[in-house]
């Protein structure tokens, strides 16, 4: 049974709606209230519940829930005394005041509710969601005119167009990735041109640098990805350019002085670009969190191999909610969790490793140098694939005892070196920077230096010691620490 006490406005409502649940009693000491009523379909109570009599004849000690509703807090704090000390089992709702926010101190109340503010909270969720909406209006205002002024060249040069078989004319828009695209730089392009796709647009996702980790080829090919690399790009060929996940000058393969953007969808800060249309969110952890947001306001579920492409760019980009996350990313993750394919994304997580990577990890561990217990120096020779240095710097960080690691080999004539730490007190992107004018963050960083004279020397054995030697030296100066494991004076 569910006793509700106050039959106001809200009281009412409740009813409504408990009626649906359970049987329902209602006190309330204004007989009117019930008078007006077309059809009773419950027990009331006429009279005031601050007096233990009429708790009682309402059964107070059957009810399994009891609300406390009317509109008078001191009424409202009296009977919440009577009811916890009559029916101490029930589960106890009280309409409690923002303004007295001790009101029930001491009382055992099981829920507070602020009805006002319930109904602002819900306002102020519908005021987003029309902001979001205007967004996208905009969004595709944009999208549409450069598919306007697409059709309006094409026709222009439809002559030439018929003469030139490898002409993109047709495709109106070029998405943009970041140098080097990652997860989330790729899902929310694939998300952004789906999107457009909708409007009866289509566009070409670009990138520069390369796609580096197995993990991100894995991603692209599994997922069947069309990217194409800038290098195979004709610019003039697109009318409109948007950029994902990024929106600095910097990190962009095209030159953004000569080039106009369009539209810029990011999650930085630190940006220096402008656009027509701007959706830049700093307290997001990814981008493919904000793009996710669009899908569901355009209700485009989107599809297992886009869900499970956003899936992986927000658990990448916040490191699996272990960096900045905000509610919004466990919100989108919440939703794309239903929609992504499991199967694939633990593919795409796992990737088979190259025989290659597999022997320089070998040979990283064979042949690695332990420093003070607790600092691993490794060179592994010449190698053919760059990728693996990482692999292996990571790789050796999870020996028992080590905390940081050094990995160096030469590839087209430069010394590569990759530096991981999970000490909080080195810095190794600043290490790398000392003492090879490298880079990176705290925990990973790398560099790369012209083998000079060492190129000269033709014996493998020699050019193992010297190159060892110099690498190490240098690493173990700039950390502060002699070969024999003490800081020299
Ligand atoms: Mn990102």
């Amino acid at each position: 049974m569910i006793l509700i006490i106050g039959y106001g406005s809200f009281g009412r409502k409740v009813v409504n709606y408990a009626k649906i649940l359970d049987k329902v009693v209602v006190i309330d000491k204004n007989a009117s209230v019930f008078e007006s009523l077309e059809k009773v379909d419950f027990n009331y109570i006429v009279g005031d519940a601050s007096e233990k009599e009429t708790l009682i004849k309402a059964n107070i000690q059957d009810a399994d829930t009891i609300l406390v509703l009317t509109n008078e807090y001191e009424i409202n704090k009296k009977i919440a005394e009577l009811v916890s000390e009559l029916n101490p089992k029930g589960y106890l709702i009280v309409r409690g005041i923002v303004k007295y926010p001790d009101l029930y101190s001491g009382i055992d109340v099981n829920k507070i509710i602020y009805p006002i503010e319930c109904a602002a909270k819900e306002v102020i969720h519908e005021i987003e969601k029309s902001k979001l909406r205007r967004k996208l209006m905009d969004l595709k205002e944009i999208v549409m005119d450069v598919k306007v002024r697409h059709n309006n060249t094409t026709s222009e040069n439809s002559k030439l167009l018929e003469n030139n078989e490898n002409s993109n004319r047709n495709v109106p828009f070029l998405i943009v990735m970041h140098n080097n695209p990652d997860p989330d730089s790729i899902a929310s392009a694939m998300a952004l041109k789906r999107i457009m796709g909708k409007w009866g647009v289509d566009a070409d996702i670009t990138y520069g640098g390369k796609i580096g980790f197995d993990e991100n080829k894995a991603m692209v090919n599994l997922l069947g990805v069309k990217l194409t690399h800038i290098d195979n790009v004709n610019l003039e060929n697109y009318e409109g350019i948007a950029v994902v996940d990024a929106s600095s000058s910097k990190v962009l393969p095209i030159d953004t002085k000569t080039h106009k953007i369009d539209i810029i969808i990011d999650h930085h800060d630190n940006g220096d670009l402008t656009a027509d249309y701007m959706d830049i969110q700093p307290d997001i952890g990814a981008a493919s969190t904000i793009l996710t947001g669009y899908l569901i306001h355009l209700n485009m579920t989107p599809k297992q191999d886009l869900a499970t492409a956003l899936y992986y760019a927000i658990c990448t980009d916040t490191n699996y909610f272990k960096r900045k996350t905000s509610k919004k990313d466990f919100e989108a993750a919440g939703y794309l969790q239903d929609l992504m394919d499991p199967k694939t994304l633990e593919m795409i997580e796992n990737p088979e490793m190259d025989t290659e990577t597999m022997e320089i990890l070998a040979t990283a561990i064979i042949n690695r140098k332990i420093i003070r217990s607790s600092i691993a120096l490794s060179y592994v020779g010449m190698i053919k694939n760059r990728d693996a240095l990482p692999k292996a710097a990571d790789f050796l960080l999870k020996m028992e005892g080590i905390t940081t690691t050094y990995v160096f080999g030469i590839s087209e004539n430069k010394i590569h070196i990759s530096a991981r730490t999970k000490d909080l007190r080195v810095d190794v992107g600043d290490i790398m920077k000392r003492a090879f004018g490298g880079g990176g963050h705290q925990n990973s960083a790398a560099a790369s230096i012209d083998l000079g004279i060492f190129e000269s020397v033709s014996d493998k054995d020699s050019l193992r010691t010297l190159v060892e030697e110099a690498i190490q030296t240098k690493i173990l100066e700039v950390m502060g620490i002699g070969e024999s494991g003490e800081k020299p004076n």
